[in-house]
């Protein structure tokens, strides 16, 4: 954004010159004019630093410009919660000094059959920040990998639309950025954490966790969730995984780490704003089918 400004501010003055330079091939400069001309040259440097943006200006600009970080969350079915979730995310963002960046939302949809849909189109007509991306089937993990491709900046958040925990955006970004990590992810089990959740499901977690452990000798506590990712580095792992839905986040944590890069897991509060959107025995034999894929192509194909 610095950049455009300069630019901008290169334009303004390099017009005016070009104006005074015209004037100056018409009419015979005398010594009131050039006095004249370096009065409005003093008005363009106070009008610029007048112009100088403040946060609101700097958020406003990110409509246009490649925002400083892009917050991916993948919706299904959110009828109930997408509306008032993403007004309070954004509230929360313009709200919190310590995110003083610009961002774009990527609202990552795919197969909803209820109102999600026109809710989200309405949304985006007022807050520009917003963008819908719809990729087809019910999928988790393609709404989250094609998220991230799609996402403009290089400073990538993986987000849900039950949780939408700024304090991680803010605590993983500087990770990120200050001690050099490529991939921070919000872990529900750490002993500092607090998971709210019902038992059943941190009982759930705790079984697919352990099974990657097993399986794919995993060395994490937790692969779901919230996630920050510096999308340069990690273009090539969401590249090399190979599995969808639920077991796309486990296979892009892995990798992660598999492949040399710098990954930290940092606790987090968990409570959710409603149950999940798809039952969790329904999710149990799509999840146990693509552990054995993946057990196939890191384990035995060592792909
Ligand atoms: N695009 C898309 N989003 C989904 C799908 N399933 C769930 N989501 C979204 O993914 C996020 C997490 O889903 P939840 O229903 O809360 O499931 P969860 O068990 O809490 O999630 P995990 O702990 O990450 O497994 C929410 O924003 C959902 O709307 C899907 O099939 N497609
Ligand atoms: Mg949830």
């Amino acid at each position: 954004m610095a950049t455009k400004k300069k630019t901008e501010n290169g334009k303004t003055d390099a017009s005016k010159k070009k104006s005074a330079t015209s004037k100056k091939s018409t009419k015979k400069p005398s010594k009131k004019i050039v006095k004249k001309k370096s009065i409005p040259k003093n008005k363009v440097t106070k009008k610029v630093s007048k112009k100088k943006p403040t946060r609101k200006s700097a958020k406003k600009k990110s409509v246009h410009e490649v925002p400083s970080v892009s917050i991916v969350i993948p919706i299904y079915n959110e009828e109930g919660i997408v509306s008032a979730s993403v007004a309070d995310l954004t509230e929360k963002l313009k709200n919190e000094p310590k995110f003083d960046r610009t961002y774009e939302i990527i609202l990552s949809e795919n197969g909803s059959t209820d109102n999600t849909i026109p809710i989200v189109e309405k949304i985006m007509k007022s807050n520009p920040n917003i963008r819908l991306l719809r990729v087809g089937e019910p999928n988790y993990g393609l709404a989250m990998r094609k998220g991230i491709l799609m996402a403009r900046a290089d400073l990538v958040i993986c987000d849900e639309i039950d949780l939408c925990d700024v304090d991680f955006y803010i605590r993983a970004l500087h990770e990120i950025e200050t001690n050099g990590f490529d991939l921070v992810v919000g872990s529900k089990a750490l002993d500092s954490s607090r998971d709210k959740r019902p038992l059943y499901r941190k009982a759930a977690t705790f079984t697919l966790n352990s099974l990657l452990r097993v399986f794919l000798g995993f060395n994490g506590t937790d692969t779901h969730g919230l996630k920050a990712l510096k999308k340069s580095r990690l273009l090539e792992v969401v590249d090399r995984c190979v599995v969808e839905k639920d077991l796309f986040a486990s296979e892009f944590v892995i990798r992660t780490t598999r492949m040399g890069f710098r990954s930290k897991e940092i606790p987090v509060t968990i409570a959710e704003k409603r149950p999940p959107s798809i039952n969790l025995l329904n999710r149990v034999p799509g999840v146990l089918k693509n552990l054995g894929e993946l057990f196939w192509v890191i384990r035995v194909k060592h792909r």
